[in-house]
């Protein structure tokens, strides 16, 4: 008997993306729409600016560009995040970061799930904003105990899927057949359903709750409610999107337009109203407004010292403004955001010099072939032995996140809630802690040093 190999779990996630892609465009034809626009949108960028496409075409982003692409759920209990915890370890993918939206009013905690090595994140990149609810914060108790019992009722996972989950876990892998079996039988939880799971008075009554609320309790499974290409020119995209008959959110989340980007910039389009038929009624006869559409674009990396500047400069462009990002105060907005980030250096040298931000360090042909000794790394870079380019930034951003909530919730979904971050609860619930992404971000570029020293024949760098 031969002894088949497991497929590897980067791999087993670029097809997971790629299906779930598949079924999307299926579903939401708006999505296809979207992807066209910025498919367009990056090669027009592309063949203006040899310059971004040289430096993506060095760093490696440029194969992953057209796959690259993340989602959002939501799931409402400890079991159904654990075990989505177990699913995605099966691709690889590990909780990073961890991200508290009720400040802003929306009763959810939230992680990444994500390749974590800069190697697997080249083979896919595709991530999943997971979102946990906290039922704990809504304060009727009988409402609470009934989301409850609703929720404990359901599986969110085929037995198939579970099976291979645990196969994987006790075999160390999945073989071809099991691992093309298991992407199909994982989509299962991410695809939407027409049919609710309580009568259209109980979902009326858990959307006046809250409007997320309903839309995790009362469906059989934790639907996509979204997936985002990334583009390399999110305003154009924006202008377009009307042209498109979408809709754009007012405001482009992150930091505003530079020449260097930074971190991540977000834009979306509101949700799609869906026919459901609720448990009382035997045809679709209500509607749910949960899918909807996003757009990124990503840039560098910070660090702890540039996330800080990026924190304050945003902040003080928000309270300048006063409120809420909206249509009314939009470009008042934007202005504001360009003058408060006047402050923080748009080069890529004054932002490796002030350590903003993290870079992938290379051996340029010029040093390999000079062999320049023991020398400093701001001499190698001076003399063109090595050359830097920016880590890209691979999370979320919780503000951004918040504002993305609220443009497809209805700006009406506002809420105040007391209690406030609860990492130590989320990652109870999740059976395991979350990754630091900083750490990350640092042993990638460690890693890159020390190839680079190790190419010159350096000792270390
Ligand atoms: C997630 C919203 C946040 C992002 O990209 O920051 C998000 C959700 O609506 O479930 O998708
Ligand atoms: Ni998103």
């Amino acid at each position: 008997m031969t002894v088949q190999p497991f497929v590897s779990p980067d791999l087993i996630r670029q097809r997971f993306s790629k299906a779930m892609s598949d079924m999307y465009r299926e579903e939401v034809p708006l999505y296809g729409a979207l992807m066209e626009l910025v498919e367009q949108t990056n090669r027009d960028v592309l063949a203006r600016d040899p310059h971004i496409a040289r430096q993506l075409a060095d760093t490696g982003e440029m194969q992953r560009l057209d796959m690259e692409r993340h989602g959002a759920i939501r799931v409402g209990t400890a079991t159904e995040l654990a075990t989505l915890a177990r699913l995605f370890q099966v691709m690889g993918m590990q909780p990073v970061g961890y991200y508290d939206l009720t400040p802003a009013g929306v009763p959810v905690h939230s992680t990444a799930f994500r390749a974590v090595h800069e190697a697997a994140l080249q083979v896919s990149p595709f991530r999943v904003f997971t979102s946990l609810l906290r039922l704990e914060l809504i304060e009727d108790p009988e409402l609470r105990a009934f989301a409850q019992s609703v929720l404990d009722r359901r599986s969110i996972f085929t037995p198939a899927a579970l099976r291979l989950i645990e196969q994987a876990e006790t075999a160390g892998g999945l073989t071809e057949a099991e691992a093309e079996e298991f992407v199909l039988q994982a989509l299962e939880t991410f695809r939407w359903h027409h049919s609710a799971t309580v009568t259209a008075a109980q979902y009326q009554t858990l959307s006046a709750q809250h409007r997320l609320i309903a839309d995790v309790v009362a469906f059989k499974g934790p639907h996509i409610n979204h997936l985002t290409p990334r583009t390399l020119d999110i305003d154009i995209v924006q202008a377009q999107m009307p042209l498109h008959g979408i809709t754009p959110k007012a405001v482009v989340e992150g930091p505003p337009r530079r020449q260097c980007p930074i971190l991540l910039r977000q834009t979306s389009f509101k949700a799609l109203d869906e026919p459901v038929a609720f448990t009382d009624q035997a045809q679709t006869h209500g509607s749910h407004s949960a899918r909807f559409g996003e757009i990124e674009q990503r840039g560098a990396a910070l660090t702890p010292k540039g996330r800080a500047l990026y924190d304050r400069l945003l902040n003080a462009a928000r309270d300048a403004l006063g409120d809420f990002p909206n249509e009314g105060n939009a470009a008042r907005y934007n202005a504001l955001m360009t003058q408060h980030f006047g402050e923080f250096p748009d080069n890529l040298d004054g932002m490796r010099e002030q350590e903003l931000a993290y870079f992938r360090y290379f051996a340029t042909e010029q040093g390999l072939a000079a062999r320049p000794g023991e020398a400093s790394l701001a001499q190698l870079l001076r003399d063109g032995h090595v050359k830097a380019e920016p880590l890209v930034y691979e999370d979320f951003l919780p503000v951004s996140a918040a504002g993305i909530f609220q443009s497809n919730l209805g700006d009406a979904a506002q809420a105040h809630y007391g209690e406030h971050s609860n990492r130590q609860a989320f990652e109870q619930a999740l059976g395991r802690t979350t990754i630091d992404e900083l750490a990350l971000y640092a042993d990638t570029q460690r890693r890159s040093l020390e190839a680079c020293a190790e190419a010159l024949g350096l000792k270390r760098l």
